[in-house]
């Protein structure tokens, strides 16, 4: 029982004491390591290489099914490589069992993600550079040490002189003294292209002086002098712990099984979902997302930036905090991810798993026999939370006790703010402070969902509500129906929510049925769609075109992983999802990967700043004829007894 953890760890550094690891379980330090040694140790490469990611090979489906025969899966590695003096990444698979590089493949035209390690020293050469300083000297800014430059990546945009480059397109802001928020103060107008690689300012572009909005505008508890009156304690009690088992990676709650997995890019993975032991989702995540701006104004327009894959959530994880970002009993795990340079970088509490109470399941009240049955839910959290410069990402994949898996992104952190003529904001931009504007914007995620309801053989259909328009059938007006329509190949698989039709899909598996016939299925209610409002030709609409649909299914394919391509640092928008349907395979009855494109439409409010309270955006997944009935109608009846009546002594002493 070592290896089983059923509550919150007393010290850190779980995940590396957990022995045997499960073979879906994140690469750990040692296995990072090892992966470095053995490429540094190859003569193709050697020790002057640079690791852009380092993640465990999933083992495929067929390899995981032999595991239950008693089979050890051997451990492959993912690494992407490059120079730093040349271009190209160099893709390999390492075998950990073997000690060897496997596969090899050059791709001279990619670009790797920018890299934590790079922000602060872009930064560093846009601020020593003659132009940057005699832009900022035009604006009166002289102490070059409280600028604060954010790298952006640069987009596509064939600008002469950036062909083929590594690039950064930074941003620019000032900070009045230490700690203070520097998004408050925007040094609108200058944009430095920087060369990655080589470490140097390729052009310094000004667009024009716009007064610095100078009043404070700060969020840290530091700079407050007040405070509203708290409210009483809320506490989470559990008294014999929370009710998940956590083993290794692997995790139970309830009724539900899953291993939970991790990496530099996508952050959290979800690995073999099931529900009283039946399959669900292979492996869910969160693939790629992207945030388009709709300025053309200055340098804005370049803002059309994918912070999966340009940057990387995983890499930019928080550490959290108990009782602050996490309430209640909490399990930890910590991450071990690759330093560009070769070293291992642990994030401590990268992932948070709890309950929540969440309401009450179901109820009825017989109004004849004044007899009322209730029954409580609850729900397994399992979350991390990544910043990416001015935002924060707080990913949070829920699991129900009526069958629901639900996702929920919640956007927090700072708007990217620009300057304005104080009452004069731009045509583009909301006003937030006096001379502070920030941009309509997008945040645009895709979920990709490798899915296996009930097990292998799955098709999706479309269901869509239609009012009868046969009045001989209708004759009293009232008539409406749902008709479902199999999504046949991948090409007739790329669809857009439509609320006048109700439209949804499920994912049906044809092989399998419930005790009314019909095949068992879940249902992905699109509740959270975006328009794009980018041209489809454009240079950010071509790169963003996975965008353009709320639903992509491919037939699955486990190097079809990103649905803007893999490398999208200045990338020209191939190898992702329309690459991807371009064979336009069938899908009836197969093994499925179902994309899902959803967000939150931007136009920032006074509200959002100097920090933006949570704003929300996601997707749930729902049993749709998968159970013959109510999979919450087992649950037993409970009262809970610390509950109390508001007023009473026990409550309000004080
Ligand atoms: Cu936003």
């Amino acid at each position: 029982m070592d290896d089983l953890i059923h509550a919150a760890p007393a010290t850190p550094g779980l995940s590396a004491r957990v022995k045997p690891r499960h073979p879906l379980s994140p690469l750990d330090a040692g296995e990072i390591r090892a992966v470095m040694a053995i490429i540094r140790d190859d003569a193709a490469f050697g020790p002057g290489f640079l690791f852009e990611t380092i993640e465990l090979k999933e083992p495929t489906h067929d390899a995981l099914a032999a595991v239950t025969a008693g089979h050890a899966v051997p451990r492959e590695a993912r690494a992407n490589i490059f120079l730093g003096d040349k271009p190209g990444i160099w893709r390999l698979t390492v075998s950990l069992s073997d000690r060897v590089i496997t596969a090899s493949a050059f791709l001279a035209t990619a670009k790797p993600m920018i890299q934590l390690e790079q922000f602060l020293a872009i930064e560093g050469v846009v601020r020593a550079h003659p132009d940057f300083i005699a832009a900022c000297a035009r604006r009166c800014i002289t102490d070059m040490s409280m600028v604060c430059v954010d790298p952006w990546s640069a987009g596509n945009f064939g600008v002469p002189g950036e062909e083929g480059g590594y690039l950064s397109h930074t941003f620019s802001w000032l900070r009045l003294r230490r700690d203070e928020n520097f998004y408050a103060h925007p040094i609108e107008g200058i944009n430095a292209v920087v060369d990655i690689k080589a470490g140097k300012v390729i052009r310094v572009d000004d667009y024009g002086v716009m007064p610095i909005p100078m009043a404070e505008f700060n969020y840290e508890a530091q700079f407050r002098e007040s405070f509203r009156p708290s409210l009483k304690p809320l506490d989470i009690i559990q008294p014999e712990g929370p009710s998940f088992v956590l083993d290794g990676h692997a995790i139970t709650w309830d009724n539900w099984s899953l291993v939970i997995g991790f990496n530099a890019r996508e952050g959290l993975t979800l690995h073999d979902i099931r529900v009283d032991h039946r399959p669900i989702v292979n492996r869910a995540s969160l693939a790629e997302m992207v945030v388009p701006y709709g300025t053309p104004e200055g340098g804005h327009f370049r803002k059309n930036v994918f912070d999966i894959g340009e940057y990387g959530l995983g890499k930019l994880t928080n550490s959290l905090e108990l009782g602050c970002d996490c309430l209640g009993h909490i399990a930890y795990l910590d991450v071990d991810l690759n330093t560009m340079t070769g070293d291992v970088f642990h994030i401590d509490k990268a992932i948070c798993i709890h309950e929540e109470d969440d309401g009450i399941l179901w109820k009825h009240w017989d109004f004849r026999t004044e007899r009322t049955e209730v029954r409580r839910g609850r729900k397994l959290v399992i979350s991390s939370i990544a910043t990416v410069g001015n935002y924060e990402y707080a990913s949070y994949w829920y699991f129900t006790q009526d069958g629901m898996i639900e996702f929920e992104m919640k956007a927090t952190g700072i708007i990217n703010t620009s300057a304005c003529v104080p009452g004069q904001p731009s045509k583009y931009g909301t006003e937030v402070a006096p001379g502070l504007q920030g941009h309509i914007h997008q945040h645009a995620f895709c979920a990709r969902l490798e899915m296996a309801v009930d097990g292998p053989g799955n098709s999706v259909v479309e269901c869509n509500t239609f009012a009868e328009e046969d009045d001989a059938k209708n004759p009293y007006g009232n008539a409406f129906y749902q008709t479902e329509t199999v999504l046949e190949s991948e090409q007739a698989a790329g669809r857009r929510a439509n609320p006048q039709t109700q439209r949804f899909w499920k994912v049906i598996n044809p092989n399998k049925t419930n005790h009314t016939g019909k095949p068992v299925g879940y249902k992905l209610y699109p509740e959270h769609v975006l328009t794009s409002y980018l041209k489809p030709g454009s240079p950010s609409g071509i790169r963003s075109a996975f965008m353009t649909n709320h639903l992509w299914v491919t037939k699955y394919d486990p190097e079809e992983r990103y649905p803007g391509g893999e490398f999208m640092n200045h990338s020209t928008g191939a190898g992702g999802i329309t690459d991807f349907i371009s064979h336009d395979r069938k899908l009836v009855n197969t093994d499925l990967v179902v994309w899902h494109v959803f967000g939150l439409h931007h136009q920032p409010r006074t509200e959002d700043f100097p920090v933006q309270p949570c704003i929300k955006a996601g997707f749930k997944l729902m049993p749709s004829g998968f159970f013959d009935q109510n999979p919450g109608i087992d649950l037993a009846p409970g009262v809970n007894k610390a509950s109390k009546l508001a007023g009473s002594s026990s409550c309000c002493a004080g």
